[in-house]
């Protein structure tokens, strides 16, 4: 029995045998546990003798039993190492890294450019109370200056906000001047039932700048406003500011910046004027002031909101605007900052 429980268990190929093994050997129904419970039957001379014999043929299967486990949890192991062994020497899948989309790259340089200045930089909703939006921007519900910006109303009080104006409005409120002047800006997406053409998108960005101070001249909006153009656009280009007519604001004005497509010569992209409009501004109107709760008579200050998509279209000489919302992978990562 002991030699050929040995044989057997040297034999065994794998795991599963080798258990079906030491069942039938050392199991409850196996030959030794027979001969220990036939013990009783012996004479006393006997039993002592057998049972030693009995143990002894026992413990030496049981100890085969368990090297010849170790070896082929060993084997089984190697194999399985074998087989799922990496091949570092070939090509690796590539994986695909995003970037922020060009739009967001430029407002992310115009944010840090104005928060090196010491300004602040505020989020407002996108879905506005018209008391916001116009009301308290000097447009009472029936002002014709309405009709500038052609708005999506919810309702007769709640719209898509048409411009990132009413952030001001918002900030101004909120703002205790007895702690300092205040510095913003606010980047963020506005909507309008325009017509979307190459310059012109129902969907589009602002960058909203406030300043309220002290002392705030034209002086300083015409600094402000040639220090981001400098960092945009370098002296590539030229920049202009036209009087204009903005309710929130007086006096107004808009800046042009020279045509990337022409150089100013006149082409379809800028409708044959040279210019391409990339921003309003102006002095704060003391009332936008008054209804926001601030001292007109100690407090004035400046403001602009530019548009982002413009200045994109003219670093890159991009005369479509509408590239930009196509979300075609192959247009936009060739603004990768990656390179
Ligand atoms: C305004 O929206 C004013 N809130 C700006 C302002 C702020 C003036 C503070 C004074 C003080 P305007 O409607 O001109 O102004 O729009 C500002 C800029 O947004 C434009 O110069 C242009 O760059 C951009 N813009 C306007 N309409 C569109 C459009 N449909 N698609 C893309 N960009 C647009």
């Amino acid at each position: 029995l002991e030699q050929n429980g040995l044989s057997e268990i040297k034999n065994s190929g794998d795991l599963s045998k080798l258990n079906d093994i030491r069942v039938n050997l050392l199991g409850k129904k196996g030959p030794l546990t027979e001969v220990l419970r036939g013990m009783r039957d012996l004479s006393k001379e006997d039993r002592p003798k057998v049972g030693e014999f009995a143990n002894r043929v026992r413990d030496n299967l049981t100890a085969t039993i368990e090297k010849r486990r170790t070896e082929l949890e060993k084997e089984r192991l190697n194999r399985k190492l074998a087989e799922e062994s990496i091949d570092v020497t070939l090509p690796g899948t590539p994986v695909a890294q995003g970037q922020p989309h060009v739009i967001q790259q430029i407002i992310d340089q115009i944010e840090d450019l104005f928060l090196g200045m010491g300004y602040q930089v505020v989020q407002g909703p996108e879905v506005e109370l018209d008391r916001y939006n116009f009301e308290m921007l000097n447009l009472p519900k029936d002002h014709p200056a309405r009709d500038m910006q052609d708005t999506f109303y919810i309702t007769k009080d709640i719209l898509m906000r048409s411009q990132t104006s009413p952030v001001q409005a918002r900030t101004m409120e909120k703002h205790d001047f007895s702690k300092g002047p205040l510095k913003m800006i606010s980047p963020g997406v506005v909507y309008r039932r325009d017509t979307d053409d190459a310059t012109h998108s129902h969907q589009f960005h602002q960058v909203e700048g406030l300043v309220i101070d002290k002392n705030i001249t034209m002086g300083d909006l015409k600094g402000t406003l040639e220090t981001l153009a400098q960092e945009l656009f370098g002296d590539r280009f030229e920049v202009r500011l036209r009087p204009s007519y903005f309710p929130f604001t007086e006096p107004s004005v808009e800046a042009d910046v020279t045509c990337f497509n022409c150089m100013g010569k006149g082409c379809s992209v800028c409708k044959y004027t040279g210019w391409i409009e990339v921003l309003g501004a102006g002095m704060v109107h003391p009332n936008v002031l008054k209804m926001a709760g601030v001292d007109s008579e100690t407090y004035g200050g400046f403001a602009f909101g530019l548009g982002p998509d413009r200045f994109a279209m003219l670093r890159y000489g991009v005369d479509d605007i509408r590239n930009f919302y196509l979300n075609d992978v192959r247009f936009l990562s060739q603004f990768n900052k990656r390179g």
